[in-house]
């Protein structure tokens, strides 16, 4: 049995000299006199293979010759240090042999976004989208890691519910044996249920909305991170949701500087997020819109544009609490300084890449949640379980939900939000 190395391996210099086998896919060929240069790849890297026909057998080199890009193969030979490589190192190969031979690549140097997007299943493997997938998988990481070692529990809320949390527009609709059920805008009522049992936890997973909206940092199905805390204030809420998106923001900077320059991200842009982000009330955000010319009133929401010009030129997100009530979420709780108002904040990224988070403390009471569910005639019948759980121990809790995919457009500075997520689904795209 042949024993295979990463090609990420190579570069680690202990095998200088040697020889190996590796395995993985054409990245790119050329041949010049005697000497075909494949550079392979595989999920560590890339590298070339100098294949020259007097080292290698007669059926290898044919085949060589005949695999288009693309094609999985294996090489062995030699581990060459090399100053023109790339990478600095090159295989001197002495065997070679194809796994499958790809058909004709369909994906070239410029093609279309619509192209790219309805090829998806085969563009994925494109080193852009491979890097931005393992960056993906370290911010997850970081971020389960800070809830894991600050007492937060990970819970299993469900997927399919009668309980819409966000408002109806933006509800999926589906069948359940008769019934009818949404898709999950947000685990966060599901949420207040854990607290009363593990006091502070955390959910992963996807939330669904059917967002008519055509925008750059819009899906219809996204990843969600969510948290609720038992005896946290709206203030506690935030400071915890700062340290979150830092914590984060540090690690990737500090251990992946290298993923981050392959996306062009300079990592000190991330080491320079940390606590405290600045804090700006919803009034105080409105003052500075109409400062800067931009017809508003208060009361009205916050478009892109207004986005854009609030967090121009920051160099860490910021947060705007207090939004007026009206138009608020039903289970906000009012704000006793200024019931026209509710306690809530969210999170908005620098420069326009739009809100990261939504969080809010929680009415914890029964009477007040009972007003709420009726002013905005919601259907008490779904939410009886949510409501009873003010008639039980309930205490006074914040919560809230950040986007993976914001989050992560942000920190790579996306174009698009699409390019975070493998498989975006869009209001005109569910396939691949
Ligand atoms: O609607 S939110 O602002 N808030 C909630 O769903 C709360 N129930 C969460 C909670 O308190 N547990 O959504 C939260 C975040 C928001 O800030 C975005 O980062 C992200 O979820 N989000 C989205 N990401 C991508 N696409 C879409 N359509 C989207 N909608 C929200």
């Amino acid at each position: 049995m042949t024993e295979f190395i990463h090609i990420g391996e190579i570069f680690s210099k202990k095998h200088a000299g040697k020889e190996v086998s590796i395995r993985g896919w054409i990245h790119r060929k050329r041949s010049s006199g005697g000497v075909q240069f494949l550079v392979l790849r595989d999920s560590t890297g890339i590298i070339q293979a100098a294949l020259k026909k007097e080292n290698i057998s007669d059926n290898a080199w044919k085949d060589a010759d005949k695999a288009l890009l693309e094609s999985a193969v294996t090489v062995k030979g030699i581990v060459k240090e090399d100053k023109r490589a790339p990478g600095g190192y090159e295989l001197q190969a002495n065997a070679f042999s194809v796994i499958s031979f790809s058909e004709p690549f369909p994906i070239t140097e410029h093609q279309s976004t619509e192209l790219l997007l309805d090829l998806r299943h085969l563009w994925l493997r494109s080193q852009k989208l491979t890097n931005i997938m393992k960056v993906r998988q370290h911010l997850v990481n970081y971020l389960r890691e800070y809830f894991y070692s600050h007492e937060f529990w990970e819970v299993a809320p469900p997927i399919i519910t009668q309980a819409g949390c966000e408002g109806g527009s933006t509800l999926f609709k589906l069948k359940y044996f008769g019934e009818d059920a949404y898709l999950t805008q947000s685990a966060q009522l599901y949420n207040e249920v854990f607290i009363t049992a593990l006091e502070k936890i955390f959910v992963l997973a996807p939330s669904f909305r059917a967002e008519r909206s055509r925008t750059v940092k819009h899906l219809a199905e996204y990843w969600h991170l969510e948290a609720e805390e038992a005896f946290y204030s709206n203030q506690d809420n935030m400071k915890l949701q700062e340290e979150l998106v830092s914590y984060a923001c540090q690690k990737l900077a500090k251990n992946h500087a290298d993923l981050l320059e392959f996306s062009k991200v300079k990592p000190e842009r991330l080491t320079k997020v940390s606590p405290p982000f600045k804090r700006v009330s919803y009034d105080d955000a409105i003052d500075f819109l109409v400062k800067k010319g931009v017809k508003k009133k208060w009361g009205d929401d916050f478009g892109a544009e207004d986005e854009e010009v609030l967090t121009a030129g920051l160099e860490k997100p910021m947060f705007i609490y207090n939004y007026p009530k009206q138009g608020r979420a039903f289970y906000m709780r009012v704000n006793p300084d200024n019931p026209e108002t509710v306690l809530n904040a969210d999170m908005q990224a620098p420069d326009g890449h739009g809100e990261l988070i939504g969080g809010s403390e929680r009415i914890w009471e029964y009477d007040e949640l009972m007003k709420r569910v009726k002013e905005e005639k919601l259907d008490v019948r779904s939410y009886q379980w949510y409501i009873d759980l003010r008639k039980y121990g309930s205490v006074p809790h914040s919560g809230f939900g950040l986007g993976i995919e914001r989050l992560l457009k942000w920190v790579l500075n996306l174009d698009h939000i699409r390019d975070a997520v493998p498989f975006p689904r869009t209001i005109n795209r569910v396939y691949p």
